[in-house]
């Protein structure tokens, strides 16, 4: 069916693509312009949480097509940034945790990235700040990117005697200059680069560092948040949230040992700071990445550039007793996500079918028109959804993030299935915070059968790494 679909919109692509103005220059591919946030959740992006400021991303919003379920494949940065480069899931690959250095294991030498593909596709590649973050061979580094990679790093850091507490993430505002973060010098980088003429197409990947910690953001961000008066506690967090989950839910929970207990629910005052630096460093992120978008959009290229913007992960922020990631619950999962392709109709609209950061590499191999990877890609394209948002889609997205430990998402429920075979059921039609387990009622057990066809058959033997 999928199939199908993709041959039939092939030439409708070679309309829209045609009718895009040249550059005094014959340039049939457009340019991608690849936008990641870190860590970034649904708060803004989707207005999920009253109060979070994000005028750069709500104004890209208007000019692009908004996924309101797009997830992770896996809930933290390296094995979900493994997956989205390489097109593969973790149960393929065996990239599943932070930490399990892929890029120089398993399949992953053999594997070609997004920015080789379009480097041998005949682009100029252009990549800056947090992308891959694991470790490459300096050669491999070297078939990415056209440029000197630079990617800056998660400082600058407060000095330990003026945080508020004795963990890194911290929640006070820089008061340095801008400069000090490489958000800005690499957005300004970028900003550089499309001032630039360039004569073949180009694709630019650029990996902002924030909101992820510390919560560390030049001093104006913070002043947004200053008298604002905001909803506390998080509208997704209840009391003894974890008493239906399974023990092994509860120790993803726990991953971060007592943290929660000393920042949050015993120390409301120091919760709510550091939600208010999560605040600034969203805000942060939405300028950084807003001001290269605006840049493109005054540039020779606006009118011949795709834009994809996505978040590696989702983010708690308490949400059952949690801070950060590494869970399978829709506050992890779930990722701000949103693609423009210039001249689209649908463009200001928002789809709700679901849909999986696997699925970007196949969208830009099949909008850029490359030649395909030497690896089968996992995704599909979302050309369909891009060209009539409520079009069918029936595929439940799949999150893992160790053997035989899984989270399927369909357009009502969320199913997770434990290694020891516990499992969670939320309804998301009556329960979008996920608080009610539904998975121990046996009027649901047909609901459970069908989702659990979607928790892969077989697993890659894990890389190993570490839980948070
Ligand atoms: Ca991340
Ligand atoms: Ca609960």
């Amino acid at each position: 069916m999928h199939r199908r679909r993709f041959l039939s919109t092939a030439i409708s692509t070679v309309a829209t693509l045609s009718a895009m103005p040249t550059l005094g220059q014959v340039q049939r591919k457009p340019n991608v312009l690849f936008l990641s946030v870190d860590d970034m959740n649904d708060y803004g992006f989707h207005e999920t949480y009253a109060g979070v400021k994000m005028p750069y991303l709500s104004a890209f919003k208007k000019s692009a097509l908004t996924f309101r379920h797009a997830y992770c494949t896996a809930p933290a940065c390296v094995p979900s940034r493994a997956s989205v480069f390489s097109g593969l899931y973790p149960h393929t690959t065996g990239a599943y945790r932070n930490g399990c250095d892929p890029w120089q294991k398993g399949m992953f030498p053999s594997i070609e990235t997004i920015p080789e593909l379009f480097k041998r596709n005949g682009y100029t590649t252009f990549g800056l700040g947090k992308n891959m973050h694991a470790p490459l061979p300096p050669e491999r580094e070297k078939a990415m990117w056209d440029n000197e990679y630079y990617s800056g790093g998660f400082g600058p850091f407060i000095p330990e005697e003026h945080r508020i507490t004795d963990q890194w993430w911290n929640a006070i505002p820089w008061e340095g200059p801008d400069e000090d973060f490489p958000d800005v010098t690499n957005s300004q980088a970028t900003i550089e680069f499309l001032n630039k003429k360039h004569e073949k197409p180009f694709f630019i990947a650029l990996g902002v560092w924030r909101p992820h910690t510390p919560f560390t953001a030049p001093k104006r961000f913070f002043d947004l948040y200053k008298d604002t008066d905001f909803a506390f506690p998080p509208p997704g967090y209840r009391d003894n949230d974890l008493d239906d989950v399974p023990q092994e839910g509860k120790r993803l929970a726990a991953v971060w040992g007592e943290r929660f207990e000393v920042s949050g629910e015993n120390n409301p005052e120091m919760w709510r700071k550091i939600l208010t630096g999560y605040f600034a460093t969203t805000s942060f992120a939405d300028w950084s990445i807003g001001r290269v978008i605006e840049a493109l959009d005054r540039s020779a290229y606006a009118e011949n550039t795709i834009v994809v913007l996505w978040s590696d992960n989702g983010y708690h922020c308490g949400e059952k007793d949690h801070w950060e990631k590494t869970t399978l619950w829709e506050k992890s999962c779930l990722v701000p996500a949103a693609l423009r392709v210039p001249g689209s109709r649908h463009n200001g609209e928002q789809c709700d079918r679901l849909v999986s950061l696997l699925d970007l590499y196949p969208t830009l191999v099949d909008y850029c028109q490359l030649s395909p990877p030497k690896q089968k890609l996992e995704g599909l394209s979302l050309r369909p959804l891009l060209e009539d948002p409520a079009s069918r889609w029936d595929r439940p997205a799949l999150t893992t993030y160790e053997e035989n430990m899984s989270s399927v998402r369909d357009e009502q429920f969320r199913y997770i299935l434990y290694p020891d075979g516990t499992e969670e059921l939320y309804d998301h039609r009556i329960d979008p915070h996920e608080f009610t387990n539904l998975a121990k009622d046996r009027a649901n057990d047909g609901v459970k059968a069908r989702l659990r066809q979607a928790v892969p058959r077989s697993f890659a033997k894990s890389m190993g790494g570490r839980w948070g």
